[in-house]
């Protein structure tokens, strides 16, 4: 028996040694995915793009013979036809895609073009297989900044640029349920600031200031008393809906501009001058037939340097601690020939906007109207009448929702009823008569009713071109039945070869539910592998540090450390009553070790990454013995990996 102990030792060891040196070997590898191609490497992504921009003149074989020096099988790849859009086990994606959760109240992060669904990070909702919620930190977060609800409803996840490209700093997305903004940190990939906004219900819009985020807008859509405390309840006149400009930095609500109409979805102009908002009941009904009523609502379009040169000026009311300024059509603002607000008449309560790569237009999908809307961005500073920067009006077919760009001069719209994406031609839109269908290039069939579509960097001012996912509401029949309520699904569309058109590549079946998503190229995020203690105002306990100190009569503090295959102390000893505070670090500095610190019955769930530190605090008021576990799967010896809490009565 000994000698066999030994032997398990020795595999133990062996083990923790091997993991040890697969990790580090990993760490050191280079990542790069690139095609070989006969005398030249290309990083696959600048190769597809180049690709991409071949398609697009017409695919010159000549270009492409100079690009892969000289006929191989990658050429084929190159020009679409053979491209498998595969990613063998063990390659890395191209792309990150952040998508919201809806009202999971999460972001998802995946690869493209695998989708494989990469991590979940929690924002508005406690999560305990990554601890969120659950230890000091980000249990404030939730219950003091972010006001203390249970739930949130992600819709648009906007990534941080500087100059117009994608910076890798944050993620933002908006609460609809709660009226609140969160950012997440894109070196940790986890939420670090949420706000509750004042004077806004239903956050539904979230999106940047553009070219380099000066502002993250939220959105309000739902129209409600200013001072939502009993007054004017049935005085719908009286409701109002604001946008709020939020500093990305402090996460303060710098200002709010109050507008006529519900509002929508939002987008940012390339240049930090426009920012513009879709919207529906300019009716100020309550009802759905007082919302449909009018066949005009309004984009609206923000001239931000106007309102802060009115908050300067001192023309705001300040409202629950912030600056409202008044953006109404009838607002002494709007009369001037620099308007804080231009309400662009726009057919039929219109959902998306989206600004395209080149700032030059902003386009607003109609929902209720089978057309588009195309704005000039430029026309729009000069028009007396903001109706005369309206350039273009294509039929796209019924039910508009969302528009995605490719760079190459192309938009491509979700039909909701159709249960299409259209991919048209903006320039051949601006050119043809209002109403025209000639600007269509193609269409291709989805499954089924699609919201958003987002295509590669579509956001910035130089999208890739190759991949769009249409992000389908219903899947009905696509995978097994799971019963009634049956998963979303996230098609994943080929767009990189204008001469073959568009390709349904990939069936994601995703859970309920995904609005919008940011696909941002995988080098432009520089995730941490393990934490770096001295982001975090926790103290760091290395080992040695350890200690179990009585603070007072009521109160313990316990520093412990946390390694395989142990906490620092194999029990903790407590009176009945105390309140117990716990200090634990994971020492290991391996990446992927991951350990966890629960503690039964006391609702203790601790998600400890290597060199993070988390602190929790309860009372221990139930005398007993508590076997603290390690809820990650982290060596061989990781069921042993125990303490106990031991809460002595207190008589
Ligand atoms: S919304 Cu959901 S499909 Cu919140 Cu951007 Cu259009
Ligand atoms: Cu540590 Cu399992």
């Amino acid at each position: 028996m000994t000698e066999h102990t030994d032997d398990t030792d020795d595999t133990i060891e062996g083990h923790e040694r091997e993991l040890s040196a697969v990790r580090e070997e990993h760490d050191d590898a280079d990542d790069d995915v690139s095609l070989s191609l006969p005398g030249l490497s290309v990083d696959r992504r600048d190769f597809m793009k180049a690709g991409a921009a071949v398609g697009a003149a017409t695919a010159s074989a000549g270009c492409l013979d100079a690009l892969s020096g000289g006929g191989s099988a990658d050429q084929e790849t190159a020009s679409g036809g053979a491209k498998n859009h595969k990613v063998a086990p063990g390659e890395l994606d191209d792309y990150y895609a952040f998508l919201s959760g809806g009202h999971s109240g999460e972001i998802r992060v995946m690869g493209v073009p695998s989708m494989r669904e990469l991590l979940r990070i929690p924002v508005f909702t406690p999560e305990p297989a990554s601890g969120y919620g659950y230890d000091d930190r980000t249990s404030e977060m939730l219950e003091e900044e972010g006001g203390g609800y249970s739930w949130g409803d992600t819709h648009h996840p906007r990534v941080s640029q500087t100059d117009n490209d994608y910076d890798g700093r944050w993620a933002f997305v908006n609460d609809k349920a709660n009226g609140r903004m969160a950012r997440i940190d894109l070196e940790y990939f986890e939420t670090d600031a949420i706000v509750d906004i004042p004077n806004q219900q239903g956050t539904h819009g979230a999106c940047c200031l553009l070219p380099d985020t000066k502002y993250v807008f939220g959105v309000g859509e739902f129209r409600v008393p200013m001072q939502n405390d009993g007054r004017d309840l049935d005085d719908p006149e009286a409701y109002t809906s604001t946008i709020a400009a939020i500093n990305p930095e402090t996460m303060n609500v710098e200002w709010e501009v109050e507008v006529d109409g519900n509002m929508d979805n939002g987008d940012g102009g390339k240049d930090g001058r426009w920012f513009f908002t879709t919207g529906y009941n300019s009716e100020h009904a309550t009802t759905e037939s007082g919302m449909t009523k009018a066949d005009r609502d309004w984009v609206k379009a923000f001239d931000v340097p106007a309102i802060e040169a009115a908050v300067e000026n001192g023309d705001y009311e300040e409202i629950n601690g912030v600056p409202v300024v008044d953006g109404t059509r009838e607002s002494s603002l709007n009369q001037s020939d620099r308007p804080i607000v231009r309400y662009v008449p726009t057919p039929k309560s219109p959902h998306g906007v989206s600004v395209t790569p080149d700032g030059d237009y902003a386009i607003a999908s109609g929902k209720l109207d089978p057309t588009c809307t195309v704005i000039d961005v430029e026309k729009l500073a000069e028009a007396d009448d903001p109706a005369d920067a309206i350039v273009g009006r294509p039929r796209v077919g019924m039910g508009p929702l969302h528009t995605a760009y490719d760079g190459r001069g192309h938009a491509y719209t979700t039909l909701f009823i159709d249960s299409q994406v259209a991919k048209w031609d903006i320039e051949a839109a601006v050119e043809a008569e209002a109403g025209s269908e000639d600007p269509i290039v193609e269409k291709i069939d989805v499954h089924y009713n699609p919201g958003h579509l987002i295509a590669s960097e579509s956001y910035t001012a130089d999208p890739e071109g190759d991949y769009l996912i249409s992000l389908n509401k219903l899947s009905k029949d696509r995978f097994l039945n799971v019963g009634p309520l049956k998963p979303e699904n996230d098609q994943l569309i080929y767009i990189g070869d204008d001469e073959e058109g568009m390709q349904l590549v990939k069936d994601k079946p995703s859970y309920a539910e995904p609005h919008d998503a940011s696909i941002v190229s995988a080098d432009k995020i520089e995730p941490a592998d393990v934490y770096d203690p001295s982001d975090y105002d926790a103290e760091f306990v290395a080992e040695g540090d350890e200690s179990i100190e009585r603070i007072d009569d009521s109160t313990v503090h316990v520093k412990t450390y946390v390694k395989r295959n142990e906490y620092a102390f194999p029990e903790i000893r407590v009176q009945e009553g105390d309140e117990v505070r716990i200090t634990a670090s994971n020492v290991e500095e391996t990446s992927d070790i991951t350990h966890g610190m629960a503690i039964p019955e006391y609702d203790v769930d601790l998600a400890l990454a290597p060199q993070d530190t988390r602190e929790v605090t309860f009372t221990a008021d139930e005398p007993g013995v508590y076997w603290v576990y390690c809820s990650y799967f982290c060596s061989a010896l990781h069921l042993e990996m125990r303490s106990r809490l031991i809460v002595e009565p207190s008589e």
